[in-house]
């Protein structure tokens, strides 16, 4: 519950300066007190991005945990101890963000550079998270050895999987601000190596992504089907498509530095090859989904070829609010595929298009899923029950949100299509005809995030409420159970030293010989860059 305090506290924060940006975007509006726009933006995205999935996740998955292998005294201490480590770290990156030192976005990009705290700070919410990482871990294994010969219960592996991939690529983010960032901005070297930096950040910032929806697919897979009266399709299917994150989701970060003119072009093909591999997990998980749905709408009577669709509970939010979310994957995919092709990136790099993109992945797909989970999750944790009025109005929040989302992140497609550029507080650049293009989807743009910061209140006070006002009572926790005619799940599944030796595997092939070419042939490291201009 501690986490889900940080996290709802954050959805409303960062939706704020959502808000603030979708206004400045229409070019008739500036911020008050001389408040700079990329310092908000570096707010939105720092919150959102970072503190509100982290915290949510780690939250969602230590409840995972316990109610599958168990949750000992000992770890429950440890936990807290990566609770409070996180949110110190946190507190100290929201300090320097909001006294300006730090207006370098959520990438923090070299050569922009931020006071040494802002870095400290982020690096103690790294550490934090791999106390959590260590917990969960221990939980897993712990029940392993007490079951020896039986396969894990299919949540924890996933968890397990999850935290793996977050432990294996935050090194690399770790490596970038404790070798790199820190000692260049305490001032210890002059120069940075900016094309090392980058490349640290998206060995992260790509499995990051996986990090943040692969907690959604756990209640896609694994809850979704008790919710709706139904069976998880396949425990094997739904392992192999985690198994198969495990591989692809590290060894693929070039697929974001594809105009990053210092790295060779042949291992920027093979990093895309493998990104298109991990598409595949996500196909995987729609089959299943759908096979999910159809065998639930069957076994309640329904027939003919789409008739099962009338079999599923449409009214209660704890499935509407994931399966819209599911829908916006269909579109956020097919962006997705278009981002990571070399060619098609030229159009669209560093467009608003990729904001549009994210808002549809992320904001749309993970985080309706994240409220899906909410309603249940918060009452179970508050000893109180989900009711009518709140499921009501959860289908409501679901529907301001989709409406708001289609109309901001369509016009963000457009108009990146047309070339606006992201992150820019520039809007109308002088009236240039070029810009006059853009302002029409700026509006509507601003339409969208007005509709969907509506949703975001409605949501903080649909929190509000299930923490504090709701009937007392007992909430379920859903968990699923495999359907009767599924396969045994093989055990080869359960062989973690063959699938974390082989993301090692893959991680080295890709990275190895571009990373030291990245280092052989640098240009010279960069100077630091302070925005605004002059502050120290
Ligand atoms: C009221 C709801 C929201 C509105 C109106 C909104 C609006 C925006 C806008 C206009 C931008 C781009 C600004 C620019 O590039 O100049 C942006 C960026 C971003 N948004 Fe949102 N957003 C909202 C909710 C969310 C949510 C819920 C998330 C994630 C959970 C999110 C994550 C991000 C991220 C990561 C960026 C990129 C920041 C950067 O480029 O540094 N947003 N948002
Ligand atoms: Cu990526």
């Amino acid at each position: 519950m501690a986490h889900m305090y940080v996290a709802f506290i954050s959805l409303l924060i960062g939706g704020l300066m959502g808000l603030l940006q979708v206004l400045v975007r229409t070019g008739k509006m500036t911020l008050p007190f001389g408040i700079d726009y990329y310092q908000v933006l570096t707010v939105h995205g720092v919150i959102l991005a970072l503190v509100l999935t982290t915290f949510f996740i780690i939250g969602f998955q230590y409840a995972l945990m316990s109610k599958t292998v168990g949750m000992s005294d000992g770890e429950r201490k440890w936990a807290w101890i990566s609770f409070y480590v996180m949110l110190i770290g946190t507190v100290v990156t929201a300090v320097m963000i909001l006294l300006g030192k730090a207006n370098v976005l959520y990438t923090f990009y070299a050569p922009l550079q931020a006071h040494p705290l802002f870095y400290i700070g982020l690096a103690l919410v790294v550490v934090g998270s791999w106390i959590a990482v260590f917990v969960n871990l221990h939980q897993f294994f712990k029940w392993k050895k007490q079951h020896r010969g039986e396969v894990s219960p299919l949540l924890a592996f996933m968890v397990a999987i999850n935290m793996i991939i977050w432990f294996i690529s935050t090194l690399g983010v770790a490596a970038t601000v404790v070798i790199q960032l820190i000692p260049w901005s305490l001032g210890l070297v002059d120069e940075i190596n900016v094309l090392v930096s980058r490349t640290l950040f998206w060995y992260f910032g790509h499995p990051l992504v996986y990090f943040w929806l692969l907690p959604a697919y756990m209640a896609w897979y694994a809850i979704i089907p008790k919710i709706i009266g139904g069976k998880i399709f396949s425990d094997s299917l739904a392992r192999l498509a985690f198994i198969m994150f495990l591989l692809f989701s590290i060894p693929v970060g070039f697929h974001h530095q594809l105009l990053e003119p210092g790295i060779d072009p042949f291992w920027k093909y093979i990093q895309v090859v493998l990104t298109f591999a991990v598409a595949i997990p996500s196909l995987l998980t729609a089959f299943s989904m759908f096979a999910t749905f159809e065998s639930a709408g069957r076994a309640k009577g329904y027939t003919g070829l789409f008739g099962f669709m009338r079999g599923l509970p449409w009214k209660d939010v704890r499935f509407f609010a994931p399966f819209v979310g599911m829908l916006a994957f269909v579109p956020a995919g097919a962006g997705g595929l278009i981002n990571a092709s070399h060619q098609l990136n030229q159009v669209v790099h560093n467009t608003i298009w990729v904001t549009g993109h994210f808002h549809l992945t992320l904001a749309t797909t993970v985080i309706l899923t994240f409220f899906g989970i909410s309603y249940w999750l918060i009452p179970v944790l508050t000893g109180r029950k989900l009711n009518a009025h709140i499921n009501r109005l959860g289908i409501i929040q679901t529907i301001v949100w989709s409406i708001g989302m289609f109309i901001m992140s369509g016009a963000m497609h457009i108009a990146g299509l047309l070339g606006a550029p992201r992150r820019s507080s520039y809007s109308e650049y002088g009236g240039s005809e070029q810009a006059m293009e853009w302002i029409g989807y700026q509006y509507a743009q601003a339409i969208g995030g007005s509709i969907l910061f509506i949703g975001i209140l409605l949501m903080v006070y649909i929190f509000v409420y299930m923490t504090f006002f709701a009937p007392k009572g007992q909430e379920e926790f859903p968990m699923a159970e495999t359907a009767e005619d599924a396969l045994p799940t093989p055990m080869v599944f359960e062989n973690w030293k063959l699938w974390i030796g082989l993301a090692v595997a893959l991680i080295l092939f890709a990275y190895t010989i571009p990373f030291i070419d990245i280092i052989q042939n640098s240009p010279p490291g960069s100077p630091p860059f302070k925005w605004p201009i002059g502050y120290n």
